[in-house]
Protein backbone atom coordinates (compact mmCIF):
# COMPACT_ATOMS: atom_id res chain seq x y z
CA UNK A 1 0.00 0.00 0.00
CA UNK A 2 1.03 3.33 -0.77
CA UNK A 3 1.88 6.17 1.60
CA UNK A 4 -0.81 8.32 0.85
CA UNK A 5 -3.50 4.84 1.03
CA UNK A 6 -2.18 4.03 4.33
CA UNK A 7 -2.69 7.28 5.93
CA UNK A 8 -6.27 7.88 4.09
CA UNK A 9 -7.31 4.01 5.49
CA UNK A 10 -5.73 5.16 9.12
CA UNK A 11 -7.74 8.50 8.91
CA UNK A 12 -10.92 6.23 8.08
CA UNK A 13 -10.27 3.59 10.18
CA UNK A 14 -9.87 6.68 13.38
CA UNK A 15 -13.16 8.19 12.14
CA UNK A 16 -15.34 5.12 12.43
CA UNK A 17 -13.77 4.47 15.87
CA UNK A 18 -15.49 7.53 16.68
CA UNK A 19 -18.93 7.08 14.86
CA UNK A 20 -19.48 4.26 16.59
CA UNK A 21 -18.15 4.86 20.14
CA UNK A 22 -20.61 3.37 22.74
CA UNK A 23 -22.44 6.11 25.28
CA UNK A 24 -23.18 4.86 28.69
CA UNK A 25 -25.76 6.45 31.06
CA UNK A 26 -23.76 7.70 34.00
CA UNK A 27 -25.02 6.81 37.50
CA UNK A 28 -26.05 9.14 40.26
CA UNK A 29 -27.72 11.78 38.75
CA UNK A 30 -30.41 13.88 40.56
CA UNK A 31 -33.00 12.24 40.24
CA UNK A 32 -34.79 14.24 37.32
CA UNK A 33 -32.13 13.27 34.54
CA UNK A 34 -28.76 11.75 33.49
CA UNK A 35 -26.19 12.81 32.20
CA UNK A 36 -24.27 10.20 29.14
CA UNK A 37 -20.06 9.65 29.27
CA UNK A 38 -19.71 11.07 25.78
CA UNK A 39 -20.79 14.03 24.19
CA UNK A 40 -22.98 13.14 21.25
CA UNK A 41 -22.15 14.93 17.99
CA UNK A 42 -18.24 16.65 18.12
CA UNK A 43 -16.39 18.27 14.93
CA UNK A 44 -14.68 14.99 14.73
CA UNK A 45 -18.37 13.67 13.00
CA UNK A 46 -18.50 15.56 10.69
CA UNK A 47 -17.48 13.21 7.66
CA UNK A 48 -13.75 12.79 6.03
CA UNK A 49 -15.49 13.72 2.57
CA UNK A 50 -16.37 17.32 3.86
CA UNK A 51 -12.44 17.77 5.37
CA UNK A 52 -10.53 16.48 3.09
CA UNK A 53 -9.52 16.03 -0.51
CA UNK A 54 -9.13 12.41 -1.09
CA UNK A 55 -7.18 12.91 -4.02
CA UNK A 56 -3.61 11.96 -4.24
CA UNK A 57 -2.65 14.37 -6.60
CA UNK A 58 -4.27 17.53 -5.50
CA UNK A 59 -3.51 16.29 -1.95
CA UNK A 60 -0.41 14.58 -1.68
CA UNK A 61 -0.19 15.31 2.17
CA UNK A 62 -3.64 14.67 3.02
CA UNK A 63 -3.75 17.86 4.69
CA UNK A 64 -7.28 18.43 6.10
CA UNK A 65 -8.43 21.20 3.92
CA UNK A 66 -11.96 22.55 5.33
CA UNK A 67 -11.97 22.44 9.07
CA UNK A 68 -15.09 22.24 11.28
CA UNK A 69 -14.62 24.26 14.87
CA UNK A 70 -17.73 22.67 16.31
CA UNK A 71 -20.93 21.28 16.08
CA UNK A 72 -23.66 22.50 18.31
CA UNK A 73 -27.77 24.08 19.43
CA UNK A 74 -28.80 21.28 17.26
CA UNK A 75 -32.83 20.56 16.50
CA UNK A 76 -34.40 17.49 17.32
CA UNK A 77 -37.01 15.29 15.90
CA UNK A 78 -37.75 11.88 15.60
CA UNK A 79 -38.56 11.18 11.90
CA UNK A 80 -38.66 7.31 10.45
CA UNK A 81 -37.88 5.90 14.05
CA UNK A 82 -34.96 7.53 13.97
CA UNK A 83 -33.25 9.75 16.30
CA UNK A 84 -32.50 13.04 14.14
CA UNK A 85 -30.95 15.78 15.20
CA UNK A 86 -30.29 19.16 13.17
CA UNK A 87 -26.84 20.33 14.14
CA UNK A 88 -25.33 23.84 13.78
CA UNK A 89 -21.83 23.03 12.06
CA UNK A 90 -19.67 26.17 12.23
CA UNK A 91 -16.47 25.76 9.88
CA UNK A 92 -13.23 27.57 11.09
CA UNK A 93 -14.13 30.60 8.83
CA UNK A 94 -16.79 31.32 11.51
CA UNK A 95 -19.92 30.18 9.41
CA UNK A 96 -22.28 28.11 10.46
CA UNK A 97 -24.65 25.80 8.05
CA UNK A 98 -26.94 23.03 9.04
CA UNK A 99 -26.22 19.07 8.51
CA UNK A 100 -28.53 16.61 9.56
CA UNK A 101 -27.24 13.46 11.78
CA UNK A 102 -28.95 10.36 12.73
CA UNK A 103 -28.88 7.66 15.35
CA UNK A 104 -30.87 4.27 16.06
CA UNK A 105 -31.20 4.35 19.23
CA UNK A 106 -30.40 8.95 20.34
CA UNK A 107 -27.46 8.28 22.94
CA UNK A 108 -24.39 7.23 20.49
CA UNK A 109 -23.73 6.39 17.25
CA UNK A 110 -24.98 9.42 15.64
CA UNK A 111 -24.06 9.95 11.47
CA UNK A 112 -24.37 12.89 9.66
CA UNK A 113 -26.08 12.12 5.77
CA UNK A 114 -23.71 12.70 2.99
CA UNK A 115 -24.22 16.23 2.31
CA UNK A 116 -24.72 19.61 4.55
CA UNK A 117 -28.23 20.67 3.88
CA UNK A 118 -28.69 23.48 1.01
CA UNK A 119 -30.85 26.23 2.37
CA UNK A 120 -32.32 28.64 0.16
CA UNK A 121 -32.07 32.21 0.47
CA UNK A 122 -34.34 35.40 0.21
CA UNK A 123 -33.12 38.21 -1.68
CA UNK A 124 -31.40 39.62 1.35
CA UNK A 125 -28.88 36.90 1.49
CA UNK A 126 -27.99 35.71 5.06
CA UNK A 127 -24.65 36.26 6.30
CA UNK A 128 -24.86 33.30 8.99
CA UNK A 129 -27.69 30.85 10.09
CA UNK A 130 -27.40 29.26 13.25
CA UNK A 131 -29.75 27.43 16.08
CA UNK A 132 -32.77 25.85 13.77
CA UNK A 133 -35.85 25.04 15.85
CA UNK A 134 -37.89 22.02 14.42
CA UNK A 135 -41.90 21.78 14.78
CA UNK A 136 -44.07 19.17 13.37
CA UNK A 137 -47.03 21.44 12.98
CA UNK A 138 -50.18 20.15 13.08
CA UNK A 139 -50.94 21.93 9.82
CA UNK A 140 -48.86 18.60 8.20
CA UNK A 141 -45.34 20.61 7.51
CA UNK A 142 -42.32 20.37 9.30
CA UNK A 143 -41.22 24.10 10.21
CA UNK A 144 -37.18 24.95 10.62
CA UNK A 145 -37.44 28.50 12.74
CA UNK A 146 -33.45 29.80 12.97
CA UNK A 147 -31.29 32.82 13.70
CA UNK A 148 -30.60 34.46 10.32
CA UNK A 149 -27.68 37.04 10.87
CA UNK A 150 -26.71 39.59 8.61
CA UNK A 151 -24.51 42.79 8.87
CA UNK A 152 -26.14 46.06 10.13
CA UNK A 153 -26.81 47.97 6.60
CA UNK A 154 -26.11 51.13 9.06
CA UNK A 155 -23.22 50.50 11.01
CA UNK A 156 -20.94 53.75 10.98
CA UNK A 157 -17.93 53.03 8.38
CA UNK A 158 -15.33 50.66 10.29
CA UNK A 159 -17.47 48.98 12.48
CA UNK A 160 -17.38 45.66 10.89
CA UNK A 161 -18.92 44.17 14.13
CA UNK A 162 -22.52 44.95 14.47
CA UNK A 163 -25.35 42.92 12.85
CA UNK A 164 -28.92 42.54 12.72
CA UNK A 165 -30.46 39.20 14.06
CA UNK A 166 -33.51 37.94 12.74
CA UNK A 167 -36.25 34.89 12.49
CA UNK A 168 -35.69 32.66 9.21
CA UNK A 169 -38.00 30.22 8.31
CA UNK A 170 -37.83 27.01 6.18
CA UNK A 171 -40.43 24.09 6.06
CA UNK A 172 -39.98 20.60 4.78
CA UNK A 173 -42.19 17.77 4.10
CA UNK A 174 -39.55 14.86 3.87
CA UNK A 175 -36.34 16.79 5.61
CA UNK A 176 -34.17 16.95 2.20
CA UNK A 177 -35.97 19.48 -0.14
CA UNK A 178 -36.75 22.99 2.37
CA UNK A 179 -38.84 25.73 0.96
CA UNK A 180 -37.45 28.75 2.12
CA UNK A 181 -40.29 31.14 3.57
CA UNK A 182 -39.96 35.14 4.05
CA UNK A 183 -38.24 35.68 7.70
CA UNK A 184 -40.62 36.91 10.53
CA UNK A 185 -41.09 40.58 10.73
CA UNK A 186 -41.28 41.86 14.01
CA UNK A 187 -40.60 45.09 15.82
CA UNK A 188 -37.42 44.54 17.05
CA UNK A 189 -34.67 42.35 16.18
CA UNK A 190 -34.90 38.66 16.96
CA UNK A 191 -33.61 35.42 18.08
CA UNK A 192 -34.46 32.01 19.50
CA UNK A 193 -37.51 32.20 17.67
CA UNK A 194 -39.78 28.75 18.34
CA UNK A 195 -42.77 27.79 16.54
CA UNK A 196 -45.44 26.50 18.86
CA UNK A 197 -46.95 22.34 17.32
CA UNK A 198 -50.53 23.83 17.35
CA UNK A 199 -53.14 26.31 16.47
CA UNK A 200 -54.25 28.91 19.01
CA UNK A 201 -57.19 30.64 17.64
CA UNK A 202 -56.97 29.34 14.54
CA UNK A 203 -53.21 31.26 14.13
CA UNK A 204 -49.61 30.12 14.19
CA UNK A 205 -48.03 31.04 17.94
CA UNK A 206 -44.98 31.96 17.92
CA UNK A 207 -42.27 32.40 21.20
CA UNK A 208 -40.27 35.17 20.66
CA UNK A 209 -37.62 36.94 22.35
CA UNK A 210 -37.37 40.87 21.19
CA UNK A 211 -34.38 42.58 21.90
CA UNK A 212 -33.02 46.01 21.34
CA UNK A 213 -29.72 44.99 19.49
CA UNK A 214 -28.05 41.97 17.83
CA UNK A 215 -26.48 40.68 21.64
CA UNK A 216 -28.79 42.75 24.07
CA UNK A 217 -31.95 42.32 24.82
CA UNK A 218 -32.49 45.44 26.74
CA UNK A 219 -35.85 46.24 27.72
CA UNK A 220 -36.90 43.02 25.66
CA UNK A 221 -38.21 42.20 29.27
CA UNK A 222 -37.59 38.22 28.35
CA UNK A 223 -39.47 35.19 26.03
CA UNK A 224 -42.10 36.72 23.86
CA UNK A 225 -45.49 35.26 22.38
CA UNK A 226 -47.27 36.43 19.04
CA UNK A 227 -49.84 35.48 16.81
CA UNK A 228 -49.61 34.83 13.05
CA UNK A 229 -52.31 34.56 10.59
CA UNK A 230 -50.25 33.25 7.73
CA UNK A 231 -46.81 31.35 7.36
CA UNK A 232 -46.07 32.61 4.07
CA UNK A 233 -46.11 35.87 5.06
CA UNK A 234 -45.46 36.05 8.77
CA UNK A 235 -46.02 39.39 11.22
CA UNK A 236 -46.02 39.52 14.87
CA UNK A 237 -47.67 42.85 15.03
CA UNK A 238 -48.43 41.97 19.21
CA UNK A 239 -45.80 40.78 21.62
CA UNK A 240 -46.54 39.80 25.19
CA UNK A 241 -44.15 38.94 27.63
CA UNK A 242 -44.94 35.57 29.23
CA UNK A 243 -41.16 34.49 30.84
CA UNK A 244 -39.81 37.26 32.29
CA UNK A 245 -36.52 37.80 33.33
CA UNK A 246 -36.04 39.23 37.35
CA UNK A 247 -32.84 40.58 39.23
CA UNK A 248 -30.63 38.08 40.96
CA UNK A 249 -31.84 35.28 39.02
CA UNK A 250 -30.26 32.28 36.57
CA UNK A 251 -31.83 34.83 34.05
CA UNK A 252 -31.49 38.63 34.78
CA UNK A 253 -29.53 39.34 31.87
CA UNK A 254 -31.60 37.35 29.01
CA UNK A 255 -33.20 34.36 28.91
CA UNK A 256 -34.55 32.55 25.42
CA UNK A 257 -36.86 29.78 24.35
CA UNK A 258 -35.30 26.04 23.70
CA UNK A 259 -37.29 23.31 21.33
CA UNK A 260 -41.19 23.88 21.03
CA UNK A 261 -42.52 22.98 24.51
CA UNK A 262 -43.82 19.25 24.90
CA UNK A 263 -47.74 18.81 25.08
CA UNK A 264 -48.78 16.99 28.90
CA UNK A 265 -51.34 16.15 30.85
CA UNK A 266 -50.29 18.74 33.33
CA UNK A 267 -49.48 21.56 30.75
CA UNK A 268 -46.78 22.96 28.45
CA UNK A 269 -43.70 22.06 29.47
CA UNK A 270 -40.96 24.33 28.62
CA UNK A 271 -37.23 24.25 28.29
CA UNK A 272 -35.32 27.51 28.23
CA UNK A 273 -32.02 29.00 28.53
CA UNK A 274 -31.16 31.52 30.67
CA UNK A 275 -28.10 34.14 31.35
CA UNK A 276 -26.51 36.46 33.72
CA UNK A 277 -23.11 38.04 33.62
CA UNK A 278 -20.01 37.81 35.85
CA UNK A 279 -16.37 38.20 36.16
CA UNK A 280 -16.02 35.21 33.82
CA UNK A 281 -18.17 36.97 31.46
CA UNK A 282 -21.79 35.42 30.68
CA UNK A 283 -22.86 32.06 32.38
CA UNK A 284 -25.87 30.15 29.67
CA UNK A 285 -27.79 27.54 31.85
CA UNK A 286 -31.24 25.65 30.88
CA UNK A 287 -34.45 26.07 33.15
CA UNK A 288 -37.48 24.56 32.78
CA UNK A 289 -40.93 26.34 33.26
CA UNK A 290 -44.49 25.24 32.48
CA UNK A 291 -47.92 26.83 31.09
CA UNK A 292 -51.39 26.36 31.03
CA UNK A 293 -52.58 23.45 28.32
CA UNK A 294 -55.44 25.68 26.72
CA UNK A 295 -53.74 29.57 27.97
CA UNK A 296 -50.21 28.27 26.73
CA UNK A 297 -49.46 31.87 27.52
CA UNK A 298 -50.11 31.44 31.66
CA UNK A 299 -47.13 30.32 33.78
CA UNK A 300 -48.71 27.79 35.71
CA UNK A 301 -45.09 26.48 37.58
CA UNK A 302 -41.38 27.20 37.31
CA UNK A 303 -38.70 26.06 39.63
CA UNK A 304 -36.12 28.46 40.93
CA UNK A 305 -32.75 28.63 39.88
CA UNK A 306 -31.29 26.12 36.74
CA UNK A 307 -32.33 22.32 35.94
CA UNK A 308 -29.19 22.40 34.18
CA UNK A 309 -25.62 23.83 34.26
CA UNK A 310 -22.16 23.85 32.43
CA UNK A 311 -20.44 20.80 34.28
CA UNK A 312 -16.08 19.44 34.01
CA UNK A 313 -15.57 19.25 30.43
CA UNK A 314 -19.02 21.21 29.55
CA UNK A 315 -17.36 24.61 31.00
CA UNK A 316 -14.50 24.47 28.58
CA UNK A 317 -15.24 25.38 24.76
CA UNK A 318 -15.12 27.87 21.68
CA UNK A 319 -17.27 30.08 23.98
CA UNK A 320 -17.06 28.90 27.31
CA UNK A 321 -19.64 28.56 30.28
CA UNK A 322 -22.43 27.98 28.04
CA UNK A 323 -25.06 25.16 27.98
CA UNK A 324 -28.21 25.61 25.12
CA UNK A 325 -30.76 23.63 23.84
CA UNK A 326 -32.71 23.86 21.14
CA UNK A 327 -34.08 20.17 21.07
CA UNK A 328 -36.02 17.52 22.98
CA UNK A 329 -37.45 14.51 21.99
CA UNK A 330 -40.67 13.06 24.12
CA UNK A 331 -41.27 9.62 23.13
CA UNK A 332 -44.84 7.80 23.43
CA UNK A 333 -43.68 5.54 26.31
CA UNK A 334 -42.56 9.12 28.32
CA UNK A 335 -39.21 9.41 27.87
CA UNK A 336 -37.45 12.25 27.07
CA UNK A 337 -33.95 12.88 25.03
CA UNK A 338 -32.39 16.21 26.17
CA UNK A 339 -30.01 17.41 23.64
CA UNK A 340 -27.81 20.11 24.73
CA UNK A 341 -24.81 21.81 23.81
CA UNK A 342 -21.98 22.51 26.11
CA UNK A 343 -20.06 25.95 25.40
CA UNK A 344 -20.87 26.72 21.66
CA UNK A 345 -18.53 23.55 20.88
CA UNK A 346 -20.24 19.95 20.58
CA UNK A 347 -23.58 18.32 21.33
CA UNK A 348 -24.65 15.89 24.63
CA UNK A 349 -27.50 14.13 25.59
CA UNK A 350 -29.31 13.62 28.73
CA UNK A 351 -32.45 10.94 29.30
CA UNK A 352 -35.22 11.63 31.29
CA UNK A 353 -39.08 11.41 31.77
CA UNK A 354 -42.44 13.19 31.12
CA UNK A 355 -43.44 12.79 34.63
CA UNK A 356 -40.23 13.32 36.36
CA UNK A 357 -39.56 16.45 34.23
CA UNK A 358 -43.43 17.30 35.82
CA UNK A 359 -42.53 16.59 38.96
CA UNK A 360 -39.45 18.65 39.25
CA UNK A 361 -41.36 21.24 37.57
CA UNK A 362 -44.09 21.51 39.82
CA UNK A 363 -42.83 20.35 43.07
CA UNK A 364 -39.52 22.57 43.24
CA UNK A 365 -39.72 25.83 45.26
CA UNK A 366 -40.09 28.74 43.38
CA UNK A 367 -37.02 31.57 43.65
CA UNK A 368 -37.59 33.87 46.38
CA UNK A 369 -35.58 36.29 45.13
CA UNK A 370 -34.01 36.81 48.38
CA UNK A 371 -31.28 34.96 50.81
CA UNK A 372 -33.74 34.73 53.58
CA UNK A 373 -36.47 33.01 51.18
CA UNK A 374 -33.84 30.43 50.38
CA UNK A 375 -33.15 29.65 54.31
CA UNK A 376 -36.97 29.67 54.68
CA UNK A 377 -37.54 27.20 51.73
CA UNK A 378 -34.53 25.06 52.91
CA UNK A 379 -35.87 24.74 56.52
CA UNK A 380 -39.50 24.31 56.17
CA UNK A 381 -37.85 20.78 54.01
CA UNK A 382 -35.67 20.12 57.17
CA UNK A 383 -38.76 20.14 59.41
CA UNK A 384 -40.82 17.81 56.95
CA UNK A 385 -37.89 15.53 56.91
CA UNK A 386 -37.51 15.94 60.87
CA UNK A 387 -41.22 14.68 61.06
CA UNK A 388 -40.40 12.13 59.07
CA UNK A 389 -37.83 10.85 60.59
CA UNK A 390 -39.66 11.42 64.39
CA UNK A 391 -42.26 8.99 62.82
CA UNK A 392 -40.11 6.28 62.26
CA UNK A 393 -38.47 6.10 65.23
CA UNK A 394 -41.31 6.03 66.87
CA UNK A 395 -42.37 3.06 64.53
CA UNK A 396 -39.29 1.08 65.11
CA UNK A 397 -39.24 1.88 68.92
CA UNK A 398 -42.99 0.77 68.90
O1 LIG B 1 -22.84 31.94 22.86
C1 LIG B 1 -23.94 31.52 23.59
C2 LIG B 1 -25.22 31.63 22.76
O2 LIG B 1 -25.42 33.00 22.42
C3 LIG B 1 -26.59 33.31 21.70
O3 LIG B 1 -27.73 33.08 22.47
P1 LIG B 1 -28.57 34.35 23.05
O4 LIG B 1 -29.18 34.99 21.87
O5 LIG B 1 -29.60 33.85 24.00
O6 LIG B 1 -27.56 35.20 23.73
C4 LIG B 1 -26.69 32.50 20.42
O7 LIG B 1 -25.74 32.99 19.50
C5 LIG B 1 -26.39 31.03 20.64
O8 LIG B 1 -26.18 30.43 19.39
C6 LIG B 1 -25.15 30.81 21.49
O9 LIG B 1 -25.05 29.45 21.84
Amino acid sequence: MTEFKEALNQLKVHHEEILSLKNEKLPFGNGIYNRYKNPVVTANHVPLTWRYDFNKDTNPFLLERIGVNGTFNAGAIKWNDKYILLVRVEGNDRKSFFAIAESFNGVDNFRFWDEPITLPETENPDANVYDMRLTAHEDGWIYGVFCSERKDPNAPAGDLSSAVATAGIVRTKDLLTWERLPDLKSKSQQRNVVLHPEFVDGKYAFYTRPQDGFIDTGSGGGIGWGLVDDMTNAEVTDEKIINHRYYHTIKELKNGEGPHPIKTNKGWLHLAHGVRNCAAGLRYVLYLYLTDLQDPTKLIAEPGGYFMAPQDEERIGDVSNVLFSNGWIAEDDGRVFIYYASSDTRMHVATSTVDRLLDYCINTPADGYRSAKSVETIKQLVAKNKAIMNQKSILIEN
